[in-house]
């Protein structure tokens, strides 16, 4: 547990070795690593307090594991395993406190970029895999309690939100929620970024949400860049502000300090699902690498504004707040080990997918079949016959 020389730290100060914090937001950790809570962290000092040593390592461990996943799938797109790889890198820590903060019993809605949030709710990584490597058009099954009611990554940006609204309104009619009940009381949380927060089926999420007080946690992670698009074309107020508007009370968090980022999305989240309505959560986060493996940030972004934001990699601080708090070398060890086990074992169960048939393309167009479906599929067949050998 936190110790009270820990809860004494808070008052001393809002500042960062990168910068000060501007008002409102909540941090907890600053970017080395100390233990000094911002003025807005300060209500959510008890939520951290009940955290066990147990689950700040569960914590650090989870941002390990999912940073050595990502760089191996990246590495694995490269190497034409992969039709296309989001990588994840520099938001682990608002992936992993957010996913974390969730209750089995809620509904999580992914964008494409929240593999962590996917696994820690218990996707099978490769199931991404399996996805991206272009096998399957959904990867998992949504309802699925054992993958944590987590439902499929969606391409187009921000429809997601529509859809966790549109669930969300189900667990209200139906008397799921807000009974009371902190054991079965059901809400969902929706993931999505800075890009698609100027979509408009964002602010229709964010109207019905409102009106139907639908349990929902928004989660903006504001990784400053919708591709080559600064977030500063996105708006000309800090994203946050859009909440109030529709009467969604609403928080900014440093998105790369995990505790911060676990105590704002928990406390969201018991709010929504005890019937106080939608919560709204600004991830102030970076993405550190290309937007996708089809990007090269290098043509829109300078070298000095990823090396300022380096400094501020969530698991750098982390690793230094364990490591003050006494965590062993052994430990540190013992979790990179785990990280490049499975890492390698993704790369090994990944090759051993064998190729895609290509026919698996007209699956699922329509529910039932239909005759020029069947036509391009037997073109295709005959035309791929027509390169084997002796026929061309
Ligand atoms: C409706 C729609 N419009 C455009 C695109 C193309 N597109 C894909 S990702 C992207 C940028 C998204 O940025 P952001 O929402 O900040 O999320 P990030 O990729 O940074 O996580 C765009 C414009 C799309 N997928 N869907």
């Amino acid at each position: 547990m936190l110790s009270t020389d820990d809860a004494t730290a808070a008052d001393s100060t809002d500042a960062d070795p990168t910068g000060p914090a501007e008002p409102g937001l909540v941090r907890i950790l600053t970017a080395d690593g100390t233990f000094a809570p911002t003025a807005a962290a300060e209500p959510y000092l008890d939520l951290v307090g009940r955290l066990a040593d147990a689950d700040l390592e569960q914590f650090y461990r989870d941002m390990v594991v999912v940073r050595a996943f990502d760089t191996q799938a990246t590495n694995l797109q490269r190497q034409g395993q992969l039709a296309l790889w989001p990588p994840s890198r520099g938001q682990e820590a608002a992936q992993v406190g957010s996913a974390r903060a969730a209750r089995a019993q809620d509904h999580v809605f992914p964008s494409y970029r929240e593999h962590v949030v996917c696994t820690i709710r218990g996707v099978d990584p490769l199931d991404i895999i399996r996805l991206m490597r272009g096998m399957t058009h959904g990867g998992w099954d949504p309802y699925d309690p054992a993958r944590g009611n987590t439902h499929l990554y969606t391409l187009v940006l921000g429809s997601q939100t529509l859809h966790a609204t549109g669930f969300g309104m189900g667990l209200v009619f139906d008397g799921r929620t807000g009974t009371g009940d902190v054991d079965s009381d059901e809400a969902v949380i929706v993931y999505y970024g800075d890009g698609a927060s100027s979509q408009g089926d964002v602010h229709e999420a964010m109207v019905f949400a409102a009106s139907y007080q639908v349990p929902q946690v928004f989660f903006l992670q504001n990784n400053q860049w919708a591709i080559s698009v600064p977030v500063a074309t996105q708006a000309r107020v800090p994203l946050v502000h859009r909440g109030a508007g529709y009467g969604i009370p609403s928080i900014r968090v440093d998105g790369n300090d995990v505790l911060a980022s676990y105590a704002v999305t928990r406390r969201a989240l018991d709010e929504a699902r005890s019937g106080a309505g939608p919560r709204a959560i600004e991830a102030v986060t970076y993405r550190m690498g290309a937007h996708t493996t089809s990007d090269d940030p290098t043509k829109y972004r300078t070298g000095d504004e990823e090396a300022s934001w380096a400094q501020r990699d969530p698991i750098a601080r982390m690793r230094a707040y364990l490591r003050g708090r006494g965590a062993s070398d052994a430990f540190f060890d013992e979790v990179d080990a785990e990280a490049a086990a499975g890492a390698a074992s993704i790369r090994e169960r990944t090759t051993a997918l064998g190729a895609v048939p290509t026919s698996t393309m007209f699956d699922h167009v329509y529910s039932e079949p239909h005759p020029l479906v069947e036509r391009q599929q037997q073109w295709l067949a005959d035309y791929e016959a027509s390169f084997q050998e002796g026929t061309r």
